[in-house]
């Protein structure tokens, strides 16, 4: 159906392209994966020009040996090492990075910023590969072009003349490799600060500290060799055949094994149906496809706690007349807290469990079933249980189910989170964290000759925050796209521009070069992709996945601009001009990334000896001590939380909304304004919403809407004019997507565990535009 008439030219800048049409909805009935990614990649690759290059790089993308890491997700590489596992959204991030076009000094002397900031987020990308450096010239408006050296200089004089290294921060986005990563972090420990936001802090961060809480390490226990041999996987939150998509090869290869495979998802999306598996080429030509799904149960947004609990209540309860139900050993030897766990299972009632999860009884006694009979059991999550006020309680809810049937320190059996950006999870490991423990202060002390700071610093949202007040006035953007990614959008916009001097260091140009300090940087850097020649040769740099294997990447491509630098090499440059008395060798390091990583082989726990493992065919696995049942946790045993159920249950008259990513986009960056598997075309200002709520608000499919969202302090915020899309979600839900939605997510509406923004869970009113 289109949409009747057409108010979206009111909304600029728009963050996607200009619509190729009417918008639609046409519900999507096809197996994800196969012939409708095989078109679209082609799309893609025809669009960057890219036909020769792509298909030469994706056949070395994720090799076992000598290619590249995927930039797309943190989806391990196929254990076994034999095929190439690749994906249509992994190549169109390939080919978006491999461009030909350029975005060159003539570019920026034809545009002012203020003209540019009219742009769609989508056309600034689209003009290609940034570089050389370039600097803001508040007289003509411009930014126009800098060497090197002088740029270096700008951060340093800028740095040196702040009243303290905490008036400056330091952030992070996922893509940054290992190598880059420490001296990142030892650049701001060195000047003096931790103020080391990065997108952890809005992605996974729930996550990270449920399970330090639980297990005693902050990641996931199982690998892909697990995956395949479990009997049962329960797959929340995460809409895997846009964001993980080689997750729906594992899938359907479990369910051709016979395991159980649930999807708990307040959406049915595309993972929960079927697929065909991209590299199997006989099925791609015979539209075989294989079930991804056994039981699909939809609680309302937040409510996954409540299901939990109710899995594990039902575990308990039969556990009185079948003592297999649970694993008493398992519990008495390697577990705490048991008993106030089963007191507060006991103490929730049914009817609480149904009203907060807003799935019935029957159907939760049912997905407790797959699990009480499964020998071993997975369960998987992402951003659908992380960015919510009661995600740490959620992760830890996880937690306490598997404990209860020993499903963890066994093949086949754990949690298995899935991380969002490519090296996300390998930042943390080398030391990007606003919060170090002390003893890997000491350790970086000790062996980099340093005296790092010992009080905790800032994250994400706590350094717009202090931008706002004037507290930090340099504001480094090591890759990523802060002025988008980031809530609350003008208000962060504010405390970008209070800023002394903003330094991005990307590869396209953004929102986050546009939206920028009294001074400004803009600092262009290799991909991936591309070949990193040093002193010392052709350099490659590590990565770690979702579970934990760190390998090396190499580029192969020429690089997009004989200007460009890499990251290890902007960083070291930025250090010398800020500390410039420092003992740290800099510039050897740059040299050979084999000395960077023998310095992170001292520091860092688990990379003993890297240099030779990283080298090994699939590279190594970090050292898990959960997975071997040893708990650093103070009891020294894996500890049972015991926390009540929080009420999500929306006020009425109110919805629940979560922001999320259509299946055409990279966080930020917009590929198509469609959302194939969820049937939708030309359209990005929308809003899902169950069919009911929408009659009750006498609202019709594609009538215009005004959202308000209502923050913690009382305050609203506003988007109007978007598009109603009745949806399969529950009443009381709706969803959208992010960037362009948060707007609506107040800055200061972040989780009072995890610190996270509320990104899933926006209250709003919803009706008829006016
Ligand atoms: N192609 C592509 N791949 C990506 C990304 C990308 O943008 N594009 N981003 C990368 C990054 S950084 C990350 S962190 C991951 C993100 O991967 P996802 O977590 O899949 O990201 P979202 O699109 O935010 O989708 C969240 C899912 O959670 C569901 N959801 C919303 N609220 C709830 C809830 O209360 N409970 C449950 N159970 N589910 C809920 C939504 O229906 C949706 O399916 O993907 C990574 N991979
Ligand atoms: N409302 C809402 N907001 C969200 C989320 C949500 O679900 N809802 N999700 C959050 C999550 S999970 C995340 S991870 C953040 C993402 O936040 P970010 O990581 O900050 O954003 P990205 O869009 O991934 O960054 C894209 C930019 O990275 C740069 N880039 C790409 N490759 C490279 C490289 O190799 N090196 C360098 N230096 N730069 C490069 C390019 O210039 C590109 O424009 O967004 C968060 N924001
Ligand atoms: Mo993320």
């Amino acid at each position: 159906m289109n949409a009747p008439h057409d108010d979206r030219d009111r909304r600029e800048p728009r963050v996607g392209p200009k619509p190729a049409g009417e918008p639609e909805f046409r519900p999507y009935h096809h197996p994800a994966a196969g012939w409708g990614a095989a078109k679209s990649v082609g799309r893609v690759l025809a669009r960057e020009n890219a036909l020769v290059d792509g298909p030469r790089a994706i056949m070395r993308m994720n090799h076992e040996n000598g290619g590249f890491d995927c930039p797309g997700c943190a989806w391990p590489d196929d254990i076994k090492g034999l095929h190439l596992d690749i994906c249509e959204n992994g190549i169109k991030h390939v080919t978006w990075e491999m461009t030909r076009k350029r975005v060159g000094r003539e570019f920026f002397a034809a545009h002012s910023v203020t003209e540019l900031s009219g742009w769609s987020d989508f056309a600034l990308e689209d003009q290609g590969r940034l570089t050389e450096p370039m600097v803001y010239d508040p007289d003509s408006d411009h930014y126009v072009p800098i060497g090197w050296r002088d740029a270096f200089a700008l951060v340093g004089r800028t740095l040196r003349a702040l009243d303290g290294p905490r008036q400056a921060s330091f952030y992070t986005s996922g893509r940054l490799g290992n190598e880059a990563t420490f001296l990142y972090q030892l650049l701001a420990r060195e000047l003096g600060t931790n103020n080391l936001p990065d997108c952890s802090n809005m992605c996974h961060e729930a996550s990270g500290r449920a399970l330090q809480a639980s297990l005693g390490t902050g990641k996931g226990t199982v690998d892909l060799k697990d995956w395949e041999a479990t009997d049962a996987l329960f797959i929340m939150g995460v809409n895997a055949a846009s964001n993980a998509p080689r997750m729906l090869t594992a899938l359907a290869e479990a369910y051709r094994r016979g395991a159980q495979i649930v999807h708990i998802n307040p959406l049915v999306e595309a993972a929960a149906t079927r697929t065909i598996v991209p590299h199997d080429f006989t099925d791609m030509a015979l539209f075989k496809s294989t079930r991804t799904s056994t039981l699909n149960l939809q609680p309302r947004v937040g409510g996954d706690m409540a299901l939990v609990r109710g899995m594990a209540k039902a575990v308990l309860e039969q556990s009185r007349t079948d003592p297999k139900a649970l694993d008493q050993e398992f519990i008495e030897r390697h577990t705490a807290y048991f008993d106030d766990y089963r007191k507060v299972c006991e103490a929730t009632s049914w009817e609480e469990i149904e009203r907060q999860s807003g799935v019935d009884r029957a159907r939760i006694l049912k997905a407790a079933r797959v699990y009480r009979e499964a020998d071993r059991s997975i369960v998987s999550w992402c951003l659908g249980v992380s960015q919510h006020e009661h995600g740490v309680d959620t992760v830890r809810e996880i937690v306490n189910l598997l404990l209860l049937r020993g499903n963890l320190g066994r093949e086949g059996a754990g949690p298995s989170p899935v991380r969002g950006h490519s090296n996300v999870q390998g930042n943390r490991t080398c030391g990007i964290d606003h919060r170090p423990s002390a003893e890997f202060l000491d350790r970086l002390a000790s062996v980099c000759g340093i005296d790092p700071p010992r009080e905790h610093g800032l994250d994400t949202v706590g350094t717009i925050e202090a931008m706002h007040r004037g507290e930090v006035k340099v504001f480094v953007g090591m890759g990523g796209n802060f002025a988008l990614a980031a809530p609350d959008t003008p208000y962060t916009h504010e405390a970008l521009r209070s800023c002394e001097l903003t330094v991005q260091v990307s590869t396209k140009l953004n929102r986050s070069h546009l939206v920028h300090g009294r001074r400004a940087l803009i600092l262009p850097c290799l991909g991936r992709t591309e070949r990193d020649h040093q002193r010392g040769g052709l350099q490659s740099t590590s990565v770690e996945d979702s579970m934990s294997m760190v390998h090396l990447s190499v580029g192969m491509k020429r690089p997009a601009s004989k200007h460009l630098l890499s990251e290890p090499a902007i960083i070291a440059g930025m250090a010398r001009a800020a500390l410039p008395d420092s003992d740290t060798p800099w510039e050897w390091y740059v040299e050979d990334y084999d000395r960077i990583r023998d310095t992170m082989a001292q520091v860092l726990d688990g990379f003993e000896d890297c240099n030779r493992r990283v080298r090994l065919p699939l590279g190594f696995r970090i050292r898990q001590p959960a997975r071997e049942l040893v708990f650093l946790t103070p009891s020294g045993r894996a500890e049972f939380s015991a926390a009540p159920l929080p009420d999500v249950v929306p006020a009425p008259g109110t919805l629940a909304l979560g922001t999320m990513r259509s299946h055409d986009q990279w966080n930020t960056t917009i590929y198509s304004d469609n959302d194939r598997y969820r049937g939708i075309r030309n359209l990005r200002t929308l809003v899902f919403m169950n069919q009911d709520d929408m009659r009750e608000r006498g609202i019709s499919e594609f009538d215009p809407v005004d959202i308000t969202s209502t923050a913690k302090d009382g305050t609203h915020r506003y988007l109007k004019g978007y598009l109603a899309v009745p949806y399969d979600i529950p009443r009381g839900c709706a969803a959208g997507y992010m960037p362009e939605m948060n707007v609506l997510c107040a800055i200061g509406d972040y989780s009072t565990q995890s610190d996270q923004p509320l990104m899933k869970h926006v209250k709003v009113t919803i009706e008829t535009a006016g």
